[in-house]
């Protein structure tokens, strides 16, 4: 399958990121076809292009958009005490938290094109009624905020953000928020209560932040990717989109290759393209090496083998084989990698990075953390094996969000494929020699 570069088709340009080289290809067409149709109308075009969130769910964008309660017209809208949701102000949010182990779209996204995430953004807003978005950015990463501060201040100039964005009488202001380097700020409702100033952790949904979100007013969250791919569709046409990627997961995307492959980075294809075919275009496993275990959508998704290099990378596909496309994050392993060490990472990330809110991830994050540094330390019975089972699946669907059954899921799916492995660790510890390994050697 070729490729289909259209998110990443300006990367290389020299300077990529201004408002000018932005304009030189096709930029704001989109917004402005936008606003000579209504919000509604966006919305539609959204729903019937089939575009899917990138965050990791792939809840069905223009769904999301829809479910914003409307409001007679804007003046109704300026309440925040209303008791009715559609009274009061509605607000867009982008997920810009980008930290799942091995995604690394978002922040390259916004380091060379910031103006397709505005442009997107102001259509969003301008689809959901909102006259205030906000941008929630990893922290860290602070050349990509310089960036986005800087391309969100030339919008403003040209006209693209402010009042009556180019003469339509549709008002829109953009806030980057930079948070501060905690994971769990990339679950939506966590998220909502750091960019309100508190500690952030998940609250319980319904409702849903359609309903009560920021602030407890309507409002949208979506991924960087998301937020990105609208302007084209609204400039080519939702049939131009489906004319990519499957019925199901129409489109293109962004995914993210990363650990033994020859040349590692971003690679923008049609839904459904296989891993096979990807790394062909990465120059494969590295030289002398063959493919061990992967990850579909980063470290919170089930475990692959080469059994699934003919897997349709899709929603459909990967849930077929019983995984899930997640963020797209390919993470690949060859076969000097120990499985058990590279769980061990995860497990210690999920550990850290567990909000404390409730009991089973905050506790067996911990556990599932002790057991899985006894195995490679050479002090695991047996029984540990089981018991790293019992732990998951006592976190995997009961704990309050995400996190936990990211935590539980990856040591379920390495034990399920390679059991064999875990016994070898037993009693003597590690086999492997991780100084030969690119991936682990400390
Ligand atoms: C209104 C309803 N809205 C669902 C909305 C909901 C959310 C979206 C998807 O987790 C996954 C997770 C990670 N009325 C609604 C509704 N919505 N029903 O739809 O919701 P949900 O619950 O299916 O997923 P989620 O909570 O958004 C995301 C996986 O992604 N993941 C995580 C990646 C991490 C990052 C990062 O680094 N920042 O992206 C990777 O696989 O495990 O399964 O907006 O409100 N009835
Ligand atoms: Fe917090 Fe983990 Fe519970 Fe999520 S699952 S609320 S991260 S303790």
């Amino acid at each position: 399958m070729p490729l289909a570069p259209y998110l990443s088709r300006y990367w290389d340009a020299p300077e990529s990121w201004t408002l000018e080289t932005y304009l030189a290809n096709d930029g704001y067409v989109g917004l402005r076809n936008a606003l000579a149709t209504g919000p509604d109308e966006v919305i539609s075009t959204v729903l019937d292009a089939g575009l899917r969130g990138r965050g990791g769910a792939g809840f069905p964008t223009g769904r999301k958009w829809g479910f914003i309660p409307q409001a007679p017209g804007p003046d109704a809208q300026e309440d925040p005490e209303a008791s009715d949701p559609a009274a009061k102000p509605h607000y867009l949010v982008v997920n810009a938290d980008e930290s799942e182990p091995g995604t690394c779209k978002d922040m390259p996204l916004m380091l060379a094109t910031p103006h397709v995430l505005i442009e997107g953004m102001v259509i969003a807003a301008y689809a959901i009624r909102a006259s205030h978005a906000f941008i929630y950015l990893r922290g860290e990463v602070v050349p990509v905020l310089r960036r986005l501060q800087t391309a969100v201040a030339e919008a403003y100039e040209a006209g693209y953000l402010g009042r009556d964005i180019l003469g339509s009488g549709f008002d829109l202001d953009i806030v980057v928020h930079a948070g501060a380097g905690a994971y769990i700020c990339g679950e939506e409702t966590a998220l909502l209560d750091s960019l309100e100033g508190r500690r952030g952790q998940p609250r319980l949904r319904p409702p849903f932040p359609a309903v009560a979100g920021l602030y407890a007013c309507p409002t949208v969250v979506n991924n960087v990717e998301s937020i990105a791919s609208v302007p084209s569709i609204l400039q080519h046409g939702p049939e131009w989109f489906r004319s990519m990627g499957s019925e199901k997961s129409p489109g293109f995307t962004l995914y993210s290759l990363s650990g033994h492959v020859t040349r590692p980075g971003q690679y923008e294809a049609p839904l459904g393209i296989t891993l096979r075919e990807l790394l062909e275009q990465a120059g494969g496993i590295r030289e002398g090496h063959t493919l061990k275990f992967w990850t579909p959508g980063g470290s919170s998704t089930p475990i692959l083998t080469d059994a699934q290099l003919d897997m349709p990378l899709d929603y459909e596909g990967t849930a077929a084989a019983g995984s899930m496309l997640g963020t797209k994050a390919l993470q690949i392993f060859d076969d000097t990698t120990c499985v058990v060490r590279a769980v061990l990472r995860w497990s210690e990330f999920y550990a850290h990075e567990s909000c404390g809110k409730c009991t089973p991830c905050r506790e067996g994050t911990f556990w599932l953390v002790q057991i899985m540094r006894r195995l490679e330390d050479g002090t695991a019975t047996e029984d540990d094996l089981e018991r790293l089972l019992d732990i998951s699946d006592n976190i995997v669907g009961k704990s309050f969000c995400a996190l936990g059954d990211a935590a539980g899921t990856p040591i379920i799916s390495s034990i399920a494929l390679f059991r064999d492995e875990y016994l070898a660790h037993i009693p003597d510890g590690c086999p492997f020699d991780h100084s030969r390994s690119t991936v682990f050697a400390r």
